[in-house]
């Protein structure tokens, strides 16, 4: 399922988009503090919003995993990210916010966490049928930044470019480790845990800044250093030197994680493993 799930990303952000307008006023307005939450993925995806949100002069935005959400704050409004609307720390903390303004973003209109949450945003054709998230997530963040006023147009096109760019000759890799900056931070996060999830890989992610604080020390002959987006000046020089092989697409980083999604779902296949059902994994994590 997953491959083909991937592949209708350039469709599914397009929808997202036209949908935009409906969930005004749903969705944070300009001036307000908001905090984003999720678990895994979904924590990934709020974590690249705060930083757009904040970017466009929109207002505070805090992303939070489910779980470290700081009770003793107030938000004007609090979305909540989950594909299933069943994982306990996202279900738990929407029935505790009672002063604030709750919005859940999910592929599910009916569930635990949709019950609890004032208002509900459901991307019910984004939904998958894989464990591993790739459209949804992604879909959400197309909403949100469409929300911001982005024009999501260029980044379907690119996300068309991603779908056809070759992957063969990173599936020798041993080791990959994501870079990035800013919005990009968290989808480093969110492809290092598609390739952990997926194909059972060693995958690392980091601030491409703070990845020459430690983590290069492990760069050498045979692995890979992935930027999505932009990396600072140096880094590719810094990186080179190594011997490892550093890795750039010329694209947004939300249509370059579709890369990456491709070449999570190549290495399972190379692995022997399937990706639709990765072991450990379940669709959501219900305590
Ligand atoms: C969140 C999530 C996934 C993760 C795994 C367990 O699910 O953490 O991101 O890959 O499948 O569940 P959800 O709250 O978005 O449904």
């Amino acid at each position: 399922f997953v491959a083909a799930e991937l592949a209708s990303q350039p469709s599914t952000w397009r929808r997202a988009a036209d949908l935009a307008p409906d969930f005004e006023g749903i969705l944070p307005r300009p001036g307000e503090r908001v905090a984003v939450v999720g678990c895994g993925t979904s924590w990934f995806i709020a974590m690249s919003y705060a930083v757009l949100r904040e970017r466009a002069g929109q207002g505070v935005t805090d992303a939070f995993a489910g779980s470290e959400y700081p009770t003793s704050r107030e938000y004007d409004r609090v979305v909540a990210i989950s594909r299933s609307g069943t994982t306990t720390e996202i279900v738990q903390l929407l029935s505790e916010l009672l002063n604030q303004k709750t919005v859940l973003i999910t592929a599910v209109a009916d569930s635990p966490a949709a019950a609890e949450a004032d208002e509900v945003v459901a991307l019910p054709f984004a939904d998958e049928r894989s464990v591993v998230q790739t459209r949804f997530a992604t879909t959400t963040l197309a909403l949100l930044r469409a929300g911001l006023g982005e024009d999501i147009e260029p980044l379907a096109v690119q996300a068309e470019t991603a779908l056809t760019l070759p992957i063969d000759d990173l599936l020798e890799a041993e080791q990959v480790s994501f870079i990035g900056v800013g919005a990009a931070v968290g989808l480093t996060f969110e492809a290092a845990l598609k390739t952990r999830e997926a194909a059972q890989f060693w995958a690392e992610s980091y601030p491409s800044m703070d990845y020459r604080h430690g983590p290069i020390a492990i760069a050498q002959p045979g692995r890979l250093v992935w930027s999505l987006g932009e990396a600072p000046d140096g880094i590719a020089d810094d990186v080179a030197a190594t011997g490892a092989t550093f890795v750039h697409h010329d694209l947004d980083p939300m249509p370059g994680l579709v890369v990456v999604h491709r070449f999570a779902v190549a290495l399972a296949e190379a692995r022997g493993l399937d990706p639709d059902h990765p072991r450990s994994l379940t669709r959501s994590v219900i305590l």
